[in-house]
């Protein structure tokens, strides 16, 4: 099968990410690190500056970040902290500003020990992102984030820039998620790795690009479909993967899960399909607000009740009607751990099919262990 991603010019997107950040940070864009999901990206591109993603998903940092934090803490944390401590994150060296959120305890302690480096701002983010009160605070922290870039850059963020990035964030989602339908299909046209290259593509594209970028691919799977190429056979248990964010060392779990006959449909973490499901709602007249109301709604499970992962799951398994469910939890992270019970029941006695729990980190030592429990579940079929 001929891969989807041959294209010199968007082939390897991470290097091209960062090929591209390099220019621009030297055409004089301000370069902002940002490490979630909750950060209001639409903020700082209306500001003419660029977001940068840190790194996070590497085993190799994390000896250097136990020289300092606790052992027992998750691995995405210690994987970020020693990027820093390392000078091993080409992105948060180029990055004059960082934004972190107030999320799960680990992280927001994890940013007190780096706020000394760079300019950072802390966003605090409501925990009960039902409760009416919750919306006014949340508010109240995109308009801080607004004041901090302009303070910091010395450049005003107008409401007509920031409507414009929002109709840009709108279409692109709209297109990702037109996109997704081809991991809908069955057999599976898409596989997890090319859907990850096909994710990285959107942070150097605009709108347009984006649109003639897919259009291409598109074209690429319908001969595969006309040529009857698929990912795995029509015997390939099918797999929504959820939980924890993942990526680097940690897409050992999808590797695992490929290794074992199976094939993976959708993604629903943050690393995957979670950040296209955001509609910001445009034309408001405040759009500071819009960006409120549409971040609040991200369903992590730092929020409680977290509702919103219910919903977001049934939508994706309607969509793409998996045969299990693999929810990934780090290692140390309680929220996701917790949450993976009520997730459970969730998807077993509303959709009737299995959930296996995942706990692991970024090492390889659990590897064999996990494949055979993923083989035991596609056993039971
Ligand atoms: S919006 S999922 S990107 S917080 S895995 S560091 S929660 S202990 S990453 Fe996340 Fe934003 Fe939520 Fe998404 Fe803490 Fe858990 Fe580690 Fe986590």
């Amino acid at each position: 099968m001929e891969p989807l991603i041959n294209d010199r010019f968007i082939s390897n997107p991470n290097k091209r990410i960062l090929d591209s950040i390099i220019w621009e940070r030297n055409i004089g864009l301000p370069v902002i690190g940002v490490y979630c999901a909750y950060a209001p990206v639409e903020l700082i591109r209306a500001m003419g500056a660029v977001p940068a993603c840190l790194c996070a998903f590497s085993q190799r940092t994390i000896d250097a970040a136990e020289t300092v934090l606790p052992h027992n803490l998750c691995p995405l944390i210690k994987s970020s902290f020693g990027f820093i401590i390392s000078d091993a994150c080409p992105f948060y060296g180029l990055s004059q500003a960082i934004i972190g959120e107030t999320t799960c305890d680990g992280k927001k302690k994890m940013f007190e020990l780096i706020q000394h480096i760079k300019p950072t701002h802390i966003m605090d983010l409501p925990q009960k992102p039902d409760e009416q009160e919750a919306i006014t605070t949340w508010t109240a922290m995109v308009h801080k984030l607004k004041a901090f870039l302009e303070g910091t850059f010395g450049r005003e963020i107008a409401d007509e820039d920031i409507e414009r990035e929002i109709r840009q964030t709108n279409r692109k989602n709209r297109l990702m998620n037109d996109f997704f339908g081809y991991m809908a299909h069955y057999p599976p046209l898409v596989n997890w790795n090319e859907m990850y290259d096909v994710f990285s593509l959107e942070y150097v594209s605009n709108a347009d690009e984006l649109d003639g970028t897919l259009q291409g691919l598109a074209q690429r799977l319908e001969m595969r479909r006309d040529n009857g190429e698929y990912i795995g056979d029509a015997l390939s248990p099918c797999v929504l993967v959820t939980g924890c964010p993942i990526g680097g060392d940690a897409n050992k779990v999808y590797k695992v899960i490929e290794e074992a006959g199976g094939v993976i449909v959708a993604m629903e973490a943050c690393s995957g399909m979670k950040r296209y499901t955001l509609a910001i709602e445009e034309g408001t007249g405040d759009p500071v607000s819009s960006l409120a109301r549409a971040y609040l709604k991200i369903p992590c499970s730092c929020m409680t009740p977290n509702m919103g992962r219910l919903e977001a799951l049934d939508a994706l398994i309607e969509k793409f009607r998996p045969h299990a469910v693999v929810d990934v939890v780090l290692r140390a992270c309680h929220s996701y751990n917790i949450e993976s019970y009520k997730i459970e029941n969730h998807v077993r006695e509303k959709h009737k099919i299995p959930l296996l729990k995942v706990e692991t980190d970024f090492s390889e030592s659990d590897r064999a262990m996990i494949r055979t429990r993923v083989q035991a579940v596609f056993e039971n079929l």
